[in-house]
């Protein structure tokens, strides 16, 4: 096995190899951080990783890299639709508390994720035939779910992925049983029952697909752009954008489109959170040295372009360790190399990606 010190000589000569000048701020940041090695290099810092039951309940090495790394978690399901309520009567809150006892056991906060989606909804609900029954439904789920953690989850993801992926005009709004039963103001009612809920909390709507280079997300972008000035015109309460983060490994930042973003997101009062960051690397070269310092650079890109307009003071990212990720299921390599989308390789040790997290958090305004 490599010693770190190799680990980090040999990312350095991919890096070198790929053109990644020692000079570059990703070079120096590699070189620098090589010197001074730190036991976790976020620790004390906002970052935080969504969770997963089976290795939270049964691999200590998982809950010990949670331990050590973060200062927030939020659950990769269990406050879903699909897992809070299999029946219309149930609301089944075994993972969501578990994920707070752990959290607060270990000094954590726990972000919500999330109350308004399309996805990973239960088939009832499907059967949701009027705007009476759909508003009532909506309501009575967040009074019940956010009421359970008034106080004790500080941080909502109130409304996730209303864009479409290709939105038709700026007024385009994802499908979704919500959006078929009661139109865009589902979304309004939603926040403004949250803010009712827990007037405490902070109210985020939460989207992806909005920082690259090309045609369709600068259109979703600017569909996005156009509900959170609709949202705050009408002073619907809101008080963050949560940038998912899944970037593709082999698609640009769109540095400018993206700083141009927040910096509007930022004139309106919003705070701006990264909530899911990773790199979907299955279109990146095999090797794994030359693989994350690529994915480090796509993360040092799009942090970047985001401390441009705004502070950076939340960084979540979509799990903890490439031992457990979703990108496989969808975006699998097909050469036999494992994806490492994630901070902490499979063996949880820090790969550049966690370098560049942590320079950006330690340096952030
Ligand atoms: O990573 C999550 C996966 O385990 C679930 O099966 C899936 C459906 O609930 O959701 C995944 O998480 C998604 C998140 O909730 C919203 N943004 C995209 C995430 C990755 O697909």
């Amino acid at each position: 096995m490599l010693s770190r010190r190799e680990t980090i000589l040999s990312s350095l000569k991919a890096a070198t190899a790929l053109g990644l000048a020692a000079s570059s701020p990703l070079g120096t940041l590699l070189a620098g951080n090589a010197a001074a090695q730190a036991a976790s290099p976020v620790a004390g810092l906002p970052y935080g990783a969504a969770v997963r039951d089976g290795p939270l309940d049964q691999e200590a090495d998982y809950r010990a890299a949670l331990v050590r790394h973060c200062s927030q978690i939020v659950g990769e399901g269990g406050l879903k639709w699909y897992d809070l309520r299999p029946t219309r009567e149930q609301f089944v809150y075994t993972a969501p508390d578990k994920h707070m006892a752990f959290a607060t056991a270990h000094g954590m906060t726990l972000r919500g994720h999330t109350l308004v989606w399309y996805g990973a909804m239960p088939d009832w609900t499907k059967s949701i035939a009027s705007a009476s029954e759909a508003e009532r439904l909506l309501v009575g789920h967040i009074e019940a779910v956010m009421g359970r953690y008034r106080g004790r989850i500080k941080s909502w993801d109130v409304v996730n992925e209303a864009i479409p992926d290709d939105p038709a005009s700026r007024s385009d709004i994802r499908p979704s049983i919500w959006q078929q039963r009661l139109g865009e103001s589902h979304i309004a009612l939603a926040l403004r029952t949250a803010a009712r809920v827990d007037p405490g909390a902070q109210l985020v709507i939460n989207e992806y697909d909005i920082e690259f280079v090309g045609a369709r997300f600068r259109r979703k972008r600017e569909a996005f752009l156009r509900l959170i000035r609709d949202l705050k015109l009408r002073n619907v309460p809101l008080h963050a954008v949560g940038l998912q983060g899944h970037l593709r490994g082999e698609l640009a930042i769109d540095k400018e489109g993206l700083s141009a973003f927040i910096a509007e997101c930022r004139a309106m009062g919003l705070a701006v959170l990264v909530t899911e960051l990773d790199v979907i690397d299955d279109k990146l070269p095999g090797p794994p040295e030359v693989r994350d310092i690529l994915v480090a650079s796509r993360v040092y890109d799009f942090l970047d372009a985001i401390r441009v307009a705004a502070p950076l003071d939340s960084i979540l990212t979509w799990g903890i360790t490439d031992k457990h990720t979703w990108v496989p299921i969808y975006f699998k390599r097909t050469d036999g190399f494992i994806n490492r989308p994630l901070p902490l390789d499979a063996a949880y040790q820090p790969k550049p990606m966690m370098q560049v997290i942590a320079h950006f958090l330690r340096d952030r305004r």
